[in-house]
């Protein structure tokens, strides 16, 4: 029986279509116990009927008009095509799709590089962006060190900033609870108590802003106990010195008092980190937070370098990606300064094995990431093709982004639902979802995955791969003469070097990069000196944050598929802030900026209790963005108006 994979998150479970519209699990490498999740459920109900796109449209006298494919395909190339002959490839940005497969996101890459711009990229490197920086500049390429059944067999599982057990259901329980189960230590670090939470033995709750801060008091526990792995530190870092010297800088208790966490526990866990045998980080979206001086992931990347817990079982540095096919987009190079298979642009051997693919040579100098991108629109970037994704609502600044966009000279959006982007597009051009494609995804433990088709795109609805196959034919000088997915996928393994070998069936080859490898770094990290660099501790990230009112936590966004979520829009508060202001459980409160006087008021309910650390108001990021939006980050809270 064909079976595809879940097109909700980044764990990759299989699943296949069941009685009565729901999905039922099937094993797979991410769910060997076949296990689904209540979202992945939904996997065949995303969408309501009738809220899809049927058929093509094109902007003519102001109103979007339904045509033809040609018509449709004719519009987009003339409008792409009429920008790069007046203004040159650079006025030209390509925007995908990490819910698109790596077959697709391959295309449109490919389409940006011989059309003459590095100017391609995917909002999933925003998401992650801190961590995924850090990652490459100290490690390696942009991906988890290790695996989800490696990870089950640590001893101690540091998650920073994430909620895996709502987030990834399958990968915490199959991973994260399971290594709990067999006695490891789950430590929590999050302003608020979530879900993940209920199965930590431990949860340090720093004052946003000094995460960098509370790991760095971590390290400096591990140096005065002596429980510095010199060995590993001596063999496989850089810059260990210079590090030293910044953390002896640190005093545990007025560290503790600044992170406003508890001294013994911030000296129980780092004990506890230095004595462990295989400890792992798991990473979320709180992880990019910046607060001041040296970043979380950075200081992370430390405590894991200090004690030797890199390029070995068991631990390492998991980043647990979000929308379905994140890493299979940053790994087919929709991003603007790595070619397929995180080679950088300006090496000059990727770009001949790039060449010797495409008859033509990618441009040499990196592109500009999404946000200049954004900013540029309607200056130097005049035509934009996008697909897959709503920059005006993701942006986090609708109002901001939307000016931006009605700057341009042409739109060409490829979508599988009207949004708040499509009514802006000079050419809208109706895309299959993951269910109803052909082609592989890669999950966030890296192994690529083979979809079947399992249900039918309506009305003329079709696969992004054949859009963009199109596209290429008329507006690139390079072949796009693929006849299905499968011969991309071949010729991306040709390309990325990562993948070459890997069989998205796991019959001929090995399904995860590289080369079936779980654990990478085991003997060098893939820098140019094989070491990983030690980022000494900024003095900056031990000021006390200071400033009016709480501290505005916002919760992640649902990934697009707003008809398999629930969604918790209280305001959750301490006890305590909430006492000092008149607010009980359950009231109708007022949310306003603490420092910006005429900041937009958000309406929400009272949640009060201990979940969230004192000094911070926690509210979802739908409710949360109009604020979010206006750059508000201190809140102050009062019973309702009126
Ligand atoms: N305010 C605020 N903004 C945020 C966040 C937040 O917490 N708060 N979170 C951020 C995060 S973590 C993320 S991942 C992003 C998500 O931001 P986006 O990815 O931009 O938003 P989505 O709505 O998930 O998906 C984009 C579009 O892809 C379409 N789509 C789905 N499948 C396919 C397909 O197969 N083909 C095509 N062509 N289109 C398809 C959907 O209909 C949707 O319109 O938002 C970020 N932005
Ligand atoms: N059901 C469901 N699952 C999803 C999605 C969905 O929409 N629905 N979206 C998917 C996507 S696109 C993504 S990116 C992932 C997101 O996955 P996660 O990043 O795990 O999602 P969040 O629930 O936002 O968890 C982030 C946590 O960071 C905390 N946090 C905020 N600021 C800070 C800080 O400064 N320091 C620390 N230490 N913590 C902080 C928040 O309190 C929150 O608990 O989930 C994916 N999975
Ligand atoms: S954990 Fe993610 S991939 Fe697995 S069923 Fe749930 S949403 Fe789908
Ligand atoms: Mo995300």
């Amino acid at each position: 029986m064909d079976t595809t994979v879940c097109p909700f998150c980044a764990v990759g479970c299989r699943l296949a279509p069941g009685s009565d519209g729901r999905a039922v699990g099937h094993e797979g490498p991410a769910n060997p116990d076949g296990r689904l999740c209540a979202k992945g459920i939904e996997a065949f109900r995303a969408f309501d009927e009738g809220e899809r796109l049927t058929r093509p449209r094109v902007r003519r006298g102001g109103e979007l008009v339904p045509v033809d494919w040609p018509t449709a395909l004719d519009a987009a190339v003339d409008a792409l095509g009429g920008v790069r002959d007046a203004h040159g490839p650079d006025a030209l940005a390509f925007l995908g799709a990490p819910h698109c497969t790596t077959e697709e996101n391959y295309l449109l890459q490919k389409l940006a590089r011989t059309v003459g711009t590095n100017d391609v990229d995917n909002r999933a490197r925003a998401c992650h962006g801190l961590a995924t920086g850090a990652v490459r500049r100290r490690l390696g390429p942009p991906a988890m060190t290790n695996s989800l059944d490696d990870l089950a067999t640590a001893d101690l599982v540091l998650v920073v900033g994430a909620n895996p057990a709502t987030q990834q259901p399958v990968a915490f329980n199959g991973a994260v609870r399971t290594a709990a189960h067999d006695g490891a230590t789950l430590v929590h670090v999050d302003p608020r108590a979530n879900e993940t939470t209920r199965t930590a033995d431990v949860h340090l709750a720093p004052r946003p802003g000094t995460d960098a801060l509370l790991l760095s008091l971590l390290c400096a526990v591990v140096a005065e106990a002596g429980l510095v792995d010199r060995e590993f530190v001596a063999a496989r870092t850089s810059g260990f010195d210079a590090f030293a010297g910044s953390l002896a800088d640190l005093d545990v208790e007025r560290g503790a008092a600044v992170a406003g966490v508890d001294a013994d526990a911030v000296r129980a866990v780092g004990r506890a980190v230095g004595e462990g045998d295989g400890v792992a980080a798991v990473v979320g979206t709180g992880v990019e937070t910046t607060g001041l001086g040296t970043t979380t992931p950075d200081a992370l990347l430390n405590l894991l370098l200090l004690t030797g817990n890199l390029g070995r079982p068991g631990a390492g540095m998991n980043l647990f990606r979000g929308l379905a096919n994140e890493q299979g987009a940053v790994d087919a190079g929709c991003v603007p300064d790595a070619l397929p298979g995180h080679q950088p642009v300006t090496d000059p051997a990727a770009r001949d094995r790039a060449a010797e693919a495409w008859g033509v040579a990618p441009p040499a100098a990196p592109g500009r990431p999404e946000s200049e991108l954004l900013a540029a629109f309607g200056d130097d970037v005049r035509g934009v093709l996008v697909v897959g994704e709503n920059p005006v609502v993701s942006k986090r600044d609708r109002e901001w982004v939307t000016e931006r966009i009605d700057g341009l000279d042409a739109l060409v959006v490829a979508d599988v639902v009207e949004t708040e982007t499509t009514e802006r597009a000079d050419v809208v051009l109706p895309a299959s979802v993951a269910v109803e494609k052909r082609g592989t995804v890669t999950n966030l433990d890296r192994q690529v995955q083979r979809l079947h088709p399992l249900a039918d795109p309506p009305g003329a609805a079709r696969p992004d791969f054949a859009i963009l196959r199109a596209l290429g034919r008329r507006l690139s000088p390079a072949p796009f003469d693929h006849d299905d997915p499968a011969d991309a996928f071949a010729e991306l393994c040709r390309v990325a070097p990562a993948y070459e070998g890997i069989d998205p069936d796991g019959t001929d080859g090995p399904r995860r990069w590289p080369d079936g490898e779980a654990v990478l770094y085991r003997e060098a990290f893939a820098t140019d000196d094989g070491l990983a660099p030690f980022v000494p501790v900024d003095p900056d990230a031990t000021a006390a944050p200071g400033g009016e009112g709480l501290v505005l936590v916002a919760g992640s966004r649902a990934g697009g598929f707003a008809a398999a979520e629930r969604t918790d829009e209280r305001l959750h508060l301490h006890e305590d802030d909430a006492g000092a202001r008149a607010i009980e459980d359950d009231d109708p409160v007022t949310v306003v900026g603490a420092v910006d006087g005429d900041s937009p008021a958000v309406e929400a309910t009272a949640a009060v209790g201990t979940a969230v650390r004192p000094g911070t108001a926690f509210l979802h990021a739908d409710p949360a963005d109009p604020l979010v939006r206006r750059g508000v980050d201190r809140v102050e809270v009062r019973p309702a108006d009126g």
